[in-house]
Formats: structure tokens, sequence, C-alpha cells
């Protein structure tokens, strides 16, 4: 029987070959928004791995909606080039090719990861204005005071939204994640430790609500009908007040399903350093279970599921749709080729390119 890992599974016109997504992961190598080299090969890779789903790493709608100086972006036309070649690499592998679009919010102009995680100092060149529903830092090593937005700004970051998916449209990319997650900016808007607003985007669930609901509902409108519009969400944040967030999140998460959200990446909201976060295998798994329990809408999730035993037995389990497994397919892109082996998948070779199964299988 075919491990449950291995089931095929649709989603609009999107045929996934298993249930095995590779993340969103930042590789903070871009230039200046562009796509590079590494890109091209880094996306390949993964997809020739096996996994059925690439989703591109958070891409920025605008300059100042980036993380750090190296992520990518596509708020020009001439960055559509460099996003279509990796489209193309990802689906010539066999794996549906998706995009996350994002804006980071209050925690954007950062230095790289392993060069500190922290803003960029005051003064330096390469940082820039940081911009948020409320004039709060996030904190700890990211202490910047964001501008709070203007409703122009508001407009004009949907705006950024909408045209940003327009040119993955172009790109090729035919699975859409908006990044309503991870403290950026989306999630500062929902978040009470982000938004003390109190005009109509902030105060109750529906004021805090508005900025994502908006987003969804014009990106909507642009995004084929035909391909998969998911967003990343944040629904809890280990933060003491955890029922009440992922109640409301569950709310939330209704109306997204009412406004044409396909899918659901359960994730964490990471909106305050203060957070304790119950790191181990699979942790958040419950958590996507009961989303979907609850919403009725298709899920994904990740965190910490990187052995195939894990994979297959939140599948099976029904506690989501797609396993997304990041640093372990870093750490080897051929992680579905092993897991296959491990599962006991008929002709294992064959989640790899031809070119590789062919071999594998011949001379056992
Ligand atoms: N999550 C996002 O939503 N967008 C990102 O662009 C993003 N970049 C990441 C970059 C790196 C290098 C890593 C390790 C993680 C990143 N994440 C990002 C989180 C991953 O998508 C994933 O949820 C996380 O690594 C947990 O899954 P894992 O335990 O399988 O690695």
């Amino acid at each position: 029987m075919t491990p449950a890992l291995f089931t095929p599974f649709a989603l609009k016109d999107a045929h996934l070959r298993n249930r095995i997504a590779v993340p969103p992961m930042c590789q903070y190598v871009a230039v200046d928004g562009f796509t590079t080299d590494w890109h091209a090969v880094h996306y390949a890779s993964l997809a020739r791995g096996g996994s059925s789903l690439v989703i591109v790493e958070a891409t920025a709608v605008s300059p100042e909606g980036r993380i750090t100086p190296g992520c990518a972006g596509l708020w020009n036309d001439r960055q559509i080039a460099g996003m279509a070649t990796v489209a193309r690499e990802i689906k010539a592998a066999g794996a549906v090719a998706g995009i996350q679009l994002a804006h980071a919010g209050r925690k954007a102009s950062a230095n790289r990861p392993w060069e500190g995680d922290d803003h960029i100092a005051d003064g330096d060149p390469r940082g820039w204005e940081t911009i948020s529903p409320s004039a709060i830092a996030y904190g700890a090593n990211l202490p910047q005071v964001p501008r709070e937005m203007t409703h122009e700004d508001i407009m004009r970051v949907q705006a950024d939204f909408v045209a940003a998916t327009r040119r993955a449209v172009e790109a090729g990319f035919e699975w859409l994640e908006l990044h309503f997650a991870h403290g950026y900016l989306a999630q500062s808007f929902f978040s009470v430790h982000a938004n003390h607003r109190t005009d109509e985007y902030g105060g109750d669930l529906a004021g805090r609500s508005r900025f994502l609901l908006e987003t969804l509902r014009a990106v909507r409108k642009v995004w084929p009908e035909t391909f998969p519009l998911t967003a990343r969400f944040g629904v809890i944040e280990f933060d003491g007040r955890d029922e009440e967030t992922l109640e409301e999140a569950i709310t939330l998460t209704h109306q997204f399903k009412a406004e044409g959200l396909d899918m659901l990446n359960v994730s964490v909201g990471f909106s305050t350093p203060d957070a304790q976060i119950p790191w181990g295998p699979a942790f958040l798994a419950p958590i996507a279970e009961r989303v979907h329990r609850e919403t009725g809408l298709p899920v994904a999730s990740s965190w910490g599921i990187d052995t195939p035993l894990l994979a297959n037995g939140v599948v099976e389990q029904k506690q989501m749709d797609l396993v997304m497994v990041g640093r372990a397919q870093l750490a080897d892109p051929h992680w579905p080729y092993v897991a296959a082996l491990k599962l006991g998948l008929d002709r294992p070779s064959w989640v790899l390119p031809p070119s590789y199964a062919h071999w594998l299988e011949r001379y056992r």
C-alpha cells in the first residue's frame, strides 16, 4: 500500500505527486531584490529531490518590505525574468511552483541572520525606515520603532501585493502563499502585541482582521481562479493568551475561506520576543489539525517534522494535508527519496528524476 506521505493531492488545478512540500525559506542572497544563479540552482535541486510543491522564499512586494537587503522581490517588472527561471526549473522537475509574497513590516531593515539577525544600525545607509500598524518596536534584537502606517500607506501596500501577484503569474507560478505570519506586516495587523490602532484597522477582531481580509480580497481578483491561493498565518503565539488568539485566528480563517482562500499554512505568530515556544518534534501538528477540523479548510504545516515516520504520521492521522519539510531538505535535498526508502514505497528511486532513478534502481 502506498504510504500516506506518497499519496497524490490535488487543490484546484495543482496536482501534487505526494504530500511533501518545501516551505518558503529565505536565502538572503538576492541583489536589490533580483534573484541570482543561486536561486535557480537551489530551487531546481529541491524540486528534483522529489517534493511535490516548492514554495519560493518570502518575496517582498516593495523594497521596504524586505527583511534584509538580501531578500528577493517582485516590486518591479525587471524582477520577473529571474523568477521565471526559478519557476521553470521547479516545474521541469515535476513539482508545482509556488511563491510566498510578503511585507516584513517592523521586522524589516535587518541584517542577514548569520550577520547579526538584528536591525541595521541607525545611520547605516543599507537600512531603511520600517512601517507597521502602530509605532511599537518588536523589541529584543529588533528594537527599531516603526512608523505608524497612514491609510495611504495601507492602500499602497495592498496595491503592491496586487502588482506583485500579477508579476508572479507572469513569472509562471501556479501556487500563491500570502505571508500573513511570523510577526511581519500582516501578522502585526492581527496581533494585539503590534496593533494598538484606534481606527478601523485596529481594536477588536474585525478591526485587526481588516488589513488581511482586504489584501486577500484584492489579490483574489487578480490571481487565476484555477490556481491555489493560500496564506501562511500565525494562529498562536505561545504568549499565555493562546486559546483567545487561536479562537480569533479560527474565526478569521472562516472569513478567509469565504473570501476564496484554498488552504492555510498553519504557523506561529512570532509577534513577541517573550513567547515560550514549545519547540519539539511536530509540535504544531495538533494545532494544524484543530484549524482543519474547525474550518474545513485544507491545511499545511511545518516545524520539526523532519523524519519520514513523523511526516507520514501527520498525514496518516489527517492532522494536515501537506507536510512542509524545511531544514531537513536543506540538509538533504533528496529527503523525499530517503523517506520513500524508509517508508517502503514501491520503486522508491523513481521519486527522483529518471537520470538518477534508473541507476539507483538497477544496480541494487
Ligand atoms: N518561513 C516563511 O514563511 N517564509 C520564509 O521566507 C522563511 N524563510 C526561512 C529561511 C530559513 C533558512 C529557514 C530555516 C526557515 C525559514 N522559514 C520561513 C520558516 C520555514 O518555512 C519553516 O517553517 C521552518 O524552517 C520550520 O520547518 P522545519 O522544522 O521543517 O525547518
